[in-house]
């Protein structure tokens, strides 16, 4: 396989993460240091060294967004804790929309998970290949077992590429097919943009629930506008095939949507899902939904694809999930509804809102609470009122900024319209919330913007009635 900064980014993270830059320079050996000793100077997370059989207080399954945020409310708990992680590479998934677009360097997204996850705590770096809840203990890729008291499952959810006929295939081979949401393919949409001299520039959603919703069509306008000031947009057709029936969930940003949509002359072919690609023929194939998975081709000269996605397959073959694989939760405690002393967070649950970080950051300090409550032997609170946000990136310097609840009700952290297209908010999606993930989640100081919500509309904000 050639290699591509995917494999770059790799490998320069594996040489980031063997050099250890705060263990003292007097200490520092030509060869690997023992993670013992690293582990009494560095106050980065060092894997765990393999032991057959162990038992912790808490253990979270999956460092990403959710895992490592509930790991750092955690920390004090020191090695009662521990997060199952195999990946060395931490990412801030969100700033890949503007990696695709051209507009930051995908480093800005990676940082070694070492660095991440707190050091108090144990890391085990393997995958959960079993789940036994009915004996409080997971299995580990490596067949060591962990056992727990409590457990926090925060999977993320899966990409299903290989889903569609063809896919990895063009994903491998044909420059102008592109996909955002993968570290794999992200490095290839900005290329492919320049690349494209006119013609189809299509953009799909699958028919699966997925990961920021908004993602599919932020590309697309950033790369509308792009080949506006490239002058490539009059012998283009900019379109978007989506699997859906409407542009988006809640209506307020949907009915804004539309504007920006006829405005920019972009066709909307609802209910098309994706079927197959082949590169070869540069052609995609489309089921139309609404006329009984008619198949409908169409050529293609610029391709971003959003895949299929479902829950991770070790969960699917769990007891804890839903009908539809779902990590199964109350909506508004986050506990589980089975395992009373399971909880859950992040893109692999079955919480009815939108799968982003912005909800998963609401989720973890809830989830932190009733973890401790339940914990001290009280019951959990309902809490979660179902926020999500997704900031709609419009062009290279305005959002809508979309926040609302499991009512799909808008639920509007600044005290002006965030319908409205707008730079103060591609200000804060760009810059302001990078730092927000790393200094503040990351570390467990973040829950979501409700604080400030209150604060700015003077505690006249609305609140959400939270029903069982
Ligand atoms: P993840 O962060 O994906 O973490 C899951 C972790 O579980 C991973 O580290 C993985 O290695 C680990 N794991 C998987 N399987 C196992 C296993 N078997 N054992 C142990 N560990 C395992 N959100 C926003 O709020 N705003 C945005 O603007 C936004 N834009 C986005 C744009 C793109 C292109 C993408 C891809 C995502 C975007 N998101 C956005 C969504 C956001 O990144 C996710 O919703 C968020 O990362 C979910 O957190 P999580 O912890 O559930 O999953
Ligand atoms: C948010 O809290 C968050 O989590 C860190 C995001 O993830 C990157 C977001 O994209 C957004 C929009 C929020 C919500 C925060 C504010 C201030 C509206």
């Amino acid at each position: 396989m050639a290699w591509n900064s995917f494999h770059i980014t790799k490998l320069a993270a594996y040489c980031l993460a063997r050099h250890q830059p705060t263990v003292p320079l007097g200490l520092r050996s030509p060869t690997i240091v023992p993670p013992a000793l690293a582990c009494s100077y560095s106050n980065e997370a060092v894997p765990r060294a393999r032991q057959a059989n162990s038992k912790y207080k808490v253990v979270i399954v999956g460092g990403g967004t959710g895992g490592c945020a509930v790991a750092a409310k955690l920390s004090s708990l020191g090695k009662f804790c521990a997060v199952v992680e195999p990946s060395d590479l931490h990412y801030y998934q969100p700033i890949w929309t503007l990696v695709g677009g051209g507009l930051k360097g995908f480093q800005s997204s990676v940082r070694p998970t070492r660095e991440v996850l707190p050091s108090s705590i144990d890391w085990i770096q393997d995958k959960a290949v079993k789940f036994e809840p009915d004996n409080n203990s997971l299995e580990l890729s490596s067949g060591d077992k962990v056992q727990y008291d409590y457990l926090v499952v925060a999977m993320g959810i899966q990409l299903d590429y290989e889903k569609v006929d063809g896919l990895l295939d063009a994903l491998e081979n044909d420059p102008a097919v592109a996909s955002n949401y993968s570290p794999r393919w992200v490095n290839k949409t900005f290329p492919a943009m320049q690349e494209f001299r006119g013609g189809n520039a299509i953009f799909t959603y699958p028919n699966t629930p997925i990961k920021c919703a908004g993602a599919p069509q932020k590309i697309m306008y950033l790369t509308e506008e792009f080949l506006r000031t490239t002058g490539v947009r009059e012998n283009s057709n900019v379109i978007f095939n989506t699997a859906m029936g409407v542009i988006f969930g809640v209506k307020k940003y949907a009915d804004a949507l539309q504007k920006v949509i006829q405005s920019r002359n972009i066709q909307v072919n609802y209910k098309h899902s994706l079927v197959s690609v082949d590169h070869k023929k540069k052609t995609a194939i489309f089921a139309n939904l609404d006329k009984d998975n008619e198949l409908v081709p169409f050529e293609y000269d610029f391709l971003h694809v959003t895949p299929p996605m479902s829950s991770p397959d070790v969960l699917k073959k769990s007891t804890l999930v839903n009908e539809g694989g779902w990590v199964d939760l109350n909506k508004h405690t986050l506990q589980h509804t089975k395992y009373s002393n399971v909880f859950g967070l992040g893109d692999c649950t079955s919480l009815p809102t939108s799968k982003t970080a912005a909800a998963a950051a609401a989720q973890c300090g809830i989830l932190h609470q009733n973890l401790t409550a339940v914990m001290k032997g009280k019951n959990a609170t309902p809490l979660y009122d179902g926020y999500a946000s997704c900031p709609l990136i419009t062009s290279r310097e305005k959002c809508i900024l979309a926040e609302f609840d499991y009512n799909l009700e808008p639920l509007e952290t600044l005290p002006i319209n965030q319908g409205v297209e707008r730079r103060l908010t591609y200000g804060m999606k760009a810059y302001i919330m990078p730092v927000i993930y790393w200094q503040a989640m990351m570390k467990g100081r973040w829950n979501g913007p409700a604080m400030f919500r209150k604060i700015l509309h003077l505690g006249m904000s609305r609140s959400t009635k939270l029903e069982a």
